[in-house]
């Protein structure tokens, strides 16, 4: 349902933010970004699209699989002013933007403006068209606009939103022979509040936001859901060279204020809100975001970190498929969750959560036949070659390559399949046990039943437990940085987002949350020398927020 809602619109900031505290400071971003944006470009903007990022709760490295994720929105966001650049517009630049060129600009001075327009191709696919052909991005689009796969820049989320709009809305045969159909010039000043590198999801909101101007800008939002949206949002971030599932764009476009989202992505999008449980009379809890500081370049790493992940799991699927008897065809790469729907013949229409949770448990015995020839040997040597993994998979060398690597970039010298498929199927019976587990509470009448938070945070340990010895997404700073959170006294506390560095999350009650600060920030080193906003950067307690909309100047 709630994915099936349009994108809301306002067309005043009360109406935006009604909560009062946040207008004001919303208030001060908003009238800081159209002043200049009136500087900078000689007009006013006529549209904001704001996009929040957010903090997964639980639920990590499973969304690409296609089990469900539990996140929220956070209140830091990516605000982009834009409107249709003007031929009046001061260094004249606009009259050589006729074909959908764009000027991107930032607040912040760490990002240089940008020019860039896309083309129609006329010659034959570049090598980064190549590669997103073989993979499952849609390459039919002719429109050419150059994203650098191999650095992070940040143009390049901008870019990424912008590709999806003009492939799905400007034809680009009817763009050959009709100016009509070509995107109009557009100028966009972005400012942002979420840390970048730090697993909130700044990417995922910079590529929302991105996608939610251009289609503004182009009168194309008509008929866009939250869910469309998310869908286009997914596509669009693939592009810069990770191959995440839909976690951070669901969360960024369809969440709530105080509700969490329980998302699902098989057979199909789905997402339901869930309000946090909220104590009646003793004191509330709230997540507290601490960054390590230790900040994951998601792009660069990719191929030893995230992708390598993606891969894994995929192989390992198949592999488990094999052992399991499940036929499947030469060319078909069919993630976890849809091995487990083959094995228990579940239709295709999928299963409720109480249908999937049954069939993890009963399923859970078989992750154990991927368990690997070397077990015991020293960490990282257990796992599978690449030759094993080949003869595992039961295709031929090219085949596999085809079907499993010819698309992304991994580097291993040992695959862990069994590792990863324990943290996979175990994680995602916790993000259906957290959500019985709000939905219990909020269906109780008076107080929370006794143990509500504490069993929230058994889930969320166990959920950075597995992250950090199964799924291998951890690093020192970010467990010790979970240590302290127990030990200053939060219910749990686990990493969020795609790891490697970045953010923990943890629960806390709220009349705690000051002193629960004090003392990770004295027992964590890097945050010794931080005071004041600087303090507040680093570590925050955050409130399920609003998720994508837009601003109309009327
Ligand atoms: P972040 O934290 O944004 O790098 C990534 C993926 C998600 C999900 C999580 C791990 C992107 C855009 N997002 O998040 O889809 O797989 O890691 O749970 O890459
Ligand atoms: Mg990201």
């Amino acid at each position: 349902m709630a994915a099936q809602l349009p994108i809301p619109v306002f067309t005043s900031l009360d109406q935006a933010f009604p909560d009062l505290q946040t207008a004001a400071i919303q208030g001060v971003r908003y009238k800081e970004v159209v002043e200049e944006y009136e500087k900078r470009f000689g007009h006013k903007p006529t549209y904001i699209a704001r996009a929040p990022g957010r903090v997964n709760l639980i639920g990590e490295h499973i969304d690409y699989v296609l089990f469900g994720a539990f996140p929220a929105a956070i209140e830091r966001d990516i605000l982009i002013a834009c409107g249709p650049s003007l031929p009046s517009s001061t260094s004249g630049a606009a009259e050589t933007l006729t074909v959908g060129g764009v000027r991107a600009e930032n607040l912040n001075p760490k990002y240089a403006p940008q020019t860039f327009a896309p083309m129609l191709k006329t010659a034959g696919p570049s090598a980064q068209e190549e590669a997103d052909a073989a993979s499952t991005v849609h390459a039919e689009s002719a429109w050419h606009l150059d994203i650098n796969t191999r650095e992070l820049r940040w143009e390049s989320y901008i870019k990424a939103g912008y590709y999806g709009v003009l492939s799905r809305f400007f034809p680009a045969a009817l763009a050959e022979t009709d100016k009509q159909a070509h995107p109009v010039p557009v100028d966009l000043l972005f400012t942002g509040s979420v840390p970048s590198g730090s697993g909130l999801s700044s990417s995922a909101a910079m590529v929302v936001a991105s996608t939610l101007a251009f289609l503004t800008v182009n009168n194309k939002l008509d008929g866009v859901t939250k869910g469309s949206l998310v869908e286009m949002a997914m596509e669009n971030e693939k592009r810069v060279g990770v191959n995440s599932g839909g976690l951070d764009q669901a969360a960024s476009v369809i969440c709530t204020p105080h509700s969490a989202l329980y998302v699902t992505f098989y057979p199909k999008l789905d997402a339901e809100l869930i309000p946090l449980p909220t104590p009646r009379t003793s004191p509330r809890a709230v997540f507290v975001c601490a960054n390590s500081l230790v900040v994951s370049d998601k792009v660069v790493s990719a191929k030893w970190h995230y992708n390598l992940r993606v891969v894994e799991t995929l192989v390992g699927a198949r592999v488990l498929a094999n052992k399991l008897g499940i036929t499947l065809g030469p060319n078909e790469r069919p993630t976890f969750r849809v091995i487990l729907s083959r094995w228990l013949g579940a239709p295709e229409s999928g299963l409720d959560a109480d249908g999937l949770k049954v069939g993890i448990e009963r399923f859970l015995p078989e992750v154990e036949k991927l368990r690997p020839p070397r077990e015991g040997r020293p960490a990282g040597e257990e796992g599978v070659t690449l030759d094993e993994l080949v003869e595992l998979s039961g295709l031929s060398k090219e085949q596999f390559h085809k079907v499993y690597l010819s698309w992304v970039e991994v580097e291993a010298e040992y695959f862990q399949l069994y590792k990863r498929a324990r943290h996979v199927f175990t994680e995602a019976l916790r993000v259906i046990e957290f959500r019985e587990v709000c939905l219990r509470a909020n269906a109780a009448s008076g107080e929370l039943p006794a143990d509500t938070l504490v069993k929230l945070g058994e889930l969320m340990d166990q959920s950075h437990e597995s992250c950090s010895t199964l799924c291998e997404s951890s690093c020192p700073e970010v467990d010790a940085l979970c240590r302290l959170a127990k030990s200053a006294g939060a219910f749990g506390s686990r990493i969020t987002g795609a790891g490697w560095g970045g953010c923990t999350v943890s629960l806390v009650a709220e009349d705690k949350v000051g002193e629960f600060i004090q003392k990770v920030k004295e027992g964590y080193e890097p945050y010794r020398a931080l005071e004041g906003e600087k303090l507040r950067e680093a570590i925050f307690a955050t409130k399920p927020s609003a998720g994508a909309f837009g601003e109309l100047f009327v």
